[in-house]
């Protein structure tokens, strides 16, 4: 399997210096108040080198809760749960556990996303009241390779140089006090 060819990387490169930052996958909303519902729409702008997407796997950040991912015509949907580090209260019951990776995968061929168009991938859920930087993982499989977009920086929220950044989203303190679901 290759993962990100130099081709590829080029092509991102030239793109996002560009601003089209679209051409990775990334959130459409890169920014959300803290401990408030959010709808985390993920584009893709492109395949692997070419090749159509058969596959979306976006792993949910610790602090994200309840993530409720929206089904897709052509994707078959599946869900990974698992036991949190930090149990949390919602409307007076204790979750000890919660979503933590969502799958989206093409039903067939006529399915997969080609390399030249553009699709999302909806999920949504509560952002921590913790206000900082959120990364979401998302592996990218196509009909022949993947794109692992799972680069974090070392601190802050910078994905400049960084060949294949995980989709981030900053939390930010509006002051708002937040209502779980
Ligand atoms: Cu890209």
């Amino acid at each position: 399997m290759k993962i990100n060819t130099p081709k590829t990387l080029a092509v991102c490169a030239a793109l996002f210096n560009l601003g089209l930052a679209q051409a990775h996958v990334v959130l459409q909303d890169p920014a959300a108040a803290a401990g408030t519902g959010y709808r985390a729409t993920f584009t893709v702008g492109h395949g692997c080198e070419g090749s159509a997407t058969t596959s979306i796997k976006v792993r949910i950040p610790d602090g994200f809760l309840g993530a409720k991912p929206m089904p897709k015509a052509g994707w078959t949907l599946t869900t990974t749960t698992s036991k949190l580090a930090k149990p949390y209260d919602s409307h007076g019951k204790t979750i000890t556990e919660d979503v933590s990776e969502v799958t989206w995968t093409a039903t067939s061929q006529d399915s997969a996303l080609p390399d030249a168009w553009y699709d999302e991938f909806v999920l949504r859920g509560t952002t921590p009241h913790q206000p900082g930087v959120l990364w979401f993982k998302v592996l990218q499989s196509c009909e022949k390779g993947q794109n692992d977009w799972s680069q974090v920086p070392a601190s802050g929220s910078s994905t400049k140089g960084l060949k294949s950044p995980a989709a981030l989203l900053e939390v930010i303190d509006t002051g708002a006090t937040g209502h779980q679901h």
